[in-house]
Order: C-alpha cells, then sequence, then structure tokens
C-alpha cells in the first residue's frame, strides 16, 4: 500500500527530525518541504501560522503541516514568545541569561502551535506546551535553539543533554506531533 506523503514545511532541520522520529512509530509518512515561508511578526502563534498556511496553500496541495514554536519566561512578561527566532539570532543564549542575571524565579515554558492542513484553506490547530525553568549556564552538546538553557520539569538535565528520543518523550514538540499523528491516523484510516 503507499503511504501518503504528508509535508512539514520548515527550515529547521532538528525540527523535522524531531517530528519524524514520532512520525515513523505511527508509520506516517513525514516529508520536509524546506521552503522559507514569509512570516509575518504576530502578536501570538496563531496569527503567525495562519498567516504562513495562506502563504503555503499558494504552493503546496494539502496534507500539510506548519509548526511555530516560542518560548515564553515568566518574569520577562513572556519575552521572547513570539519573537523567539529573532531574539535567538540576535541577543543569543548568552543574552538571555544576561537578562535573567539576578532573577530567582526561571519560570518558562516553550509552547508549540501546529498547523494541519486537511483541504483547501480548511485546517486543524494543535497547541502543546511543555513547563521547565531557565538554567543558570548554558549546558549540554545536543538539540538545538534555546535547548541548551532549558530544564524541563522534573528534571536535573538541559533539552541539549538529552537525546532526540528522550526530549521528545517530553517536549511540547513531542506531545504536539503525537496529538497530529493520532488525528491523522483517525482522518486516513476512517
Ligand atoms: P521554521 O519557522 O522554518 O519551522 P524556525 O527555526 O524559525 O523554523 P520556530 O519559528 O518554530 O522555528 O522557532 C523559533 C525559535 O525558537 C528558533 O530560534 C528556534 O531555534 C527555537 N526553537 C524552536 N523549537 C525549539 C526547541 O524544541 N528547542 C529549543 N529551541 C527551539
Amino acid at each position: 500500500m503507499i503511504k501518503l506523503k504528508i509535508y512539514f514545511i520548515t527550515t529547521n532541520e532538528n525540527k523535522f527530525k524531531e517530528a519524524h522520529e514520532i512520525f515513523q512509530k505511527f508509520n506516517l509518512n513525514l516529508e520536509m518541504l524546506k521552503y522559507p515561508l514569509p512570516e509575518i511578526q504576530g502578536d501570538t502563534l496563531v496569527e503567525v501560522v495562519i498567516w504562513k498556511a495562506n502563504e503555503a496553500f499558494k504552493i503546496i496541495d494539502p496534507p500539510f503541516i506548519i509548526e511555530d514554536t516560542g518560548l515564553f519566561i515568566n518574569k520577562l512578561n513572556g519575552f521572547p514568545g513570539v519573537y523567539s527566532s529573532y531574539v535567538y539570532r540576535t541577543i543569543g543564549l548568552e543574552g538571555i541569561l544576561r537578562l535573567m542575571q539576578n532573577i530567582d524565579d526561571r519560570n518558562a515554558y516553550f509552547e508549540a502551535l501546529g498547523l494541519v492542513s486537511v483541504g483547501k484553506h480548511v485546517f486543524k490547530i494543535f497547541r502543546k506546551r511543555v513547563y521547565g525553568y531557565i538554567s543558570k549556564r548554558i549546558k549540554g552538546e545536543g538539540g538545538f535553539g534555546y535547548d541548551p538553557i532549558f530544564i524541563p520539569e522534573g528534571e536535573r538535565r538541559t533539552f541539549a543533554e538529552m537525546s532526540i528520543t528522550e526530549k521528545n518523550k517530553i517536549s511540547h514538540r513531542g506531545g504536539l506531533f503525537r496529538d497530529i499523528a493520532h488525528y491523522l491516523k483517525l482522518r486516513i484510516t476512517r
């Protein structure tokens, strides 16, 4: 039987690797479409993914997935949040640690917003969070982005000190893509 191809439109190979590992377990065929969708600087992740989806509908037929993630730090009023990409590229991890220098409350969370197109301009949105805190220093060689400064609840290690499989078990993206996989399985096999 030919397996339906589902495209994950992203420029980030690490995000794709994590999502792909989950989809493999569900026997779903996830392909990376490395296409830089123009991005608006919206106020919420939902705004950003919906805008990106409208651009995606111009170049590709469903089913496809778009995902946008942000790191939200409580004491910084949710910063960097929707600005996570820009902040990572500019002040980076050292910049975030500097901003947090004299702050004891280090609670933060990752939120991943996933959009699955199921028909032309018809889509379903998924959301997943993982709570944790910002470490005092940069730790770990694995992962990407903010992983070396994020310690999930109940752990002592940062995401960057974990394998993809370990991170996927507890992360925002792991949970998000499991939910999406369950949903697609139901739709495809119905
Ligand atoms: P696409 O938009 O092309 O999918 P991106 O790298 O821009 O790729 P996001 O907008 O979702 O992805 O990510 C915003 C920022 O947050 C960016 O700097 C990422 O490196 C970082 N990020 C996303 N997911 C992360 C994760 O699981 N762990 C650590 N950092 C993450």
